[in-house]
């Protein structure tokens, strides 16, 4: 593993209570963040899935993916979901990670913002095939949109706001899953489209 917090990787720990979430501005990869995006764009078999809310079908308000190992079924929202085959740009993108994270990922969940429209709820990434502590590493590419994170307990601690620029690395890990939601809201002004890679690690 290389070190995480060396000059050449500049990765940085964001001050949070209850929370160990690190930010690391250029991911580095052999491609530029725009062909990564339009490859990602193009390549991926993206799927516009319902949710249930309050008992109610909605479709999700951006599109999704996910690719894995084989044999790791994933419960979302009560469906369980089964991962398309790695592609190569995707192998690549997380052998690069596994070398300078201290973590094993065997699935990643792509979601595609199509515009400022486009968001996510706010939400923990805590189901328990995931573990107790996990870490999740997300990747951006495309438009910049921001991550608010809100605490769950302490609602008088300030929103955390983390603008995710394109090419950039977000780490979650230790008790961040359980102290704090994520979300991304719509934005009014109009943007282009944003892909997010979440790598995760889940268990059998
Ligand atoms: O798009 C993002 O940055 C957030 C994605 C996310 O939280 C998730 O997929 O669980
Ligand atoms: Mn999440």
């Amino acid at each position: 593993m290389r070190d995480l917090f060396s000059s050449d990787l500049k990765m940085s720990s964001i001050p949070m209570e209850d929370a160990d979430v690190s930010f690391l501005v250029q991911f580095p990869m052999p491609l530029s963040n725009d062909s990564i995006f339009e490859k990602l764009n193009s390549e991926t078999k993206w799927l516009h899935e319902e949710i249930v809310v309050w008992g109610k079908r909605h479709l999700q308000p951006r599109l999704t993916a996910w690719y894995g190992d084989p044999g790791r079924s994933y419960t979302y929202s009560g469906t369980v979901m089964f991962p398309m085959p790695w592609t190569n740009l995707l192998l690549s993108i997380k052998r690069e990670l596994e070398s300078i994270v201290d973590a094993r990922f065997n699935s990643v969940l792509l979601n595609l913002y199509r515009d400022n429209n486009d968001s996510m709820g706010f939400h923990s990434d805590n189901e328990p095939s995931l573990g107790k502590e996990p870490t999740i590493a997300s990747l951006s590419y495309g438009a910049t949109r921001t991550l608010l994170f809100k605490h769950k307990k302490k609602v008088d601690l300030p929103v955390k706001a983390i603008s995710l620029t394109s090419g950039s690395m977000m780490l979650m890990q230790g008790p961040t899953q359980s102290f704090w939601k994520h979300g991304i809201n719509k934005e009014s002004k109009r943007c282009d489209s944003r892909i997010n890679l979440t790598f995760r690690n889940i268990l059998k």
